[in-house]
């Protein structure tokens, strides 16, 4: 070894000793991101698997939420998780299509038929199935479990009370282009980008409205930003899901993994029950603050949709046939 060299091989291995001097173990700290504030249900859910983590490993792990998105948009959070830099991701299986197609036969327009369908599904072998597919996908993704996020209905700065007043209406959408392609075949303009952008967009007009569930429509602020009506059309209704790096799964021991899962499991049914209580308060918040509940026939739309079904959901018949079949 050069003089150099064994400078930095020595230093290198002073850094490691007093990070863990004899008797103490390196704590391995987990970044975790969310594009929701602190407080949201799923926010809370993930936090307290990772208190749970810490006190049953005498803190050799310890989580670090990063909510509201600082971490950036979903699209850049599944980035940043493939590659190792953030070690669990809490987004929706929407933004995930892309990367794992499967997941897109769940978010496709009223696949399901209501949130009951949704959780009967999910709770079942097929959730399971898709979760499996995550894991198993070159994507390198953990798939840890899933978290609720009710329905989403569109708000907008005029009102829409039957299909064609969505006509010429530019309507922010997640990003997949899916997506895109229902709000087309609904009639609107649908427009593509980050949760994070929205805010401004409807602000600077940039977009018309956008579509949402409510707890999502009242803590990111949006329904401040000229949003007047929220028209019931339930479109969309898709699960998030939590993920953690393989790259962080494959250093765990097997007894570690298993305590992330039991953990996980936690935090989906723990966030389930929170979720529940935001939407009824979500709602009356908003309905507080002037948004008027418009009810609307869905009908029109399931047919105008039909379309976007056919498209992603061929190479996926059996499956769709299956959640159809799950009561
Ligand atoms: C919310 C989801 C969040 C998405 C957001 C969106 O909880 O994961 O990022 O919608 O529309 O409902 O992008």
């Amino acid at each position: 070894m050069t003089p150099m060299r064994t400078l930095i091989a020595g230093s290198a291995l002073l850094a490691t000793l007093a990070a863990a001097p004899f008797g103490a173990t390196a704590q391995t700290v987990l970044k975790a991101a969310d594009v929701h504030p602190a407080g949201y249900p799923n926010v809370v859910a993930v936090e307290n698997m990772g208190k749970k983590l810490e006190k049953a490993t005498d803190g050799r792990y310890k989580l670090q939420m990063f909510p509201g998105g600082v971490l950036g948009a979903e699209k850049e959070m599944v980035e940043q998780t493939q590659v190792g830099a953030i070690q669990i991701a809490r987004i929706s299986l929407g933004v995930l299509g892309p990367v794992v197609p499967t997941v897109n036969v769940f978010n496709m327009p009223f696949v399901f038929r209501n949130e009951a369908h949704m959780r009967q599904v999910i709770d079942g072998p097929i959730g399971q199935e898709i979760l499996d597919a995550i894991t198993n996908s070159p994507a390198r993704l953990v798939a840890l479990g899933y978290m609720d996020s009710g329905s989403r209905s569109l708000y907008t700065k005029k009102a829409v009370r039957k299909m064609e007043d969505l006509k010429g209406q530019k309507i922010r959408m997640m990003g997949n282009p899916l997506f895109v392609d229902t709000m087309n075949a609904m009639g609107g303009n649908g427009i593509s980008m980050g949760h994070t952008e929205v805010f401004s967009a409807l602000q600077t007009g940039v977009i018309d409205g956008a579509e949402n569930n409510p707890p999502t429509l009242y803590t990111s602020n949006q329904y401040t930003a000229g949003i007047k009506y929220y028209t019931q059309t339930q479109h969309l209704i898709i699960p998030e899901i939590f993920v953690m790096s393989k790259v962080t799964w494959d250093k765990m021991t097997p007894a570690d993994q298993a305590l992330v899962k039991k953990f996980a499991r936690e935090a989906q049914l723990e966030q389930r029950a929170l979720w529940d209580k935001s939407v009824a308060d979500y709602t009356a918040k908003l309905k507080a603050a002037g948004v008027e509940w418009i009810e609307i026939d869905t009908k029109p739309f399931y047919d105008a949709t039909e379309p976007v079904r056919a498209k992603y959901g061929a190479n996926y018949t059996d499956l769709i046939k299956r959640i159809n079949e799950v009561k």
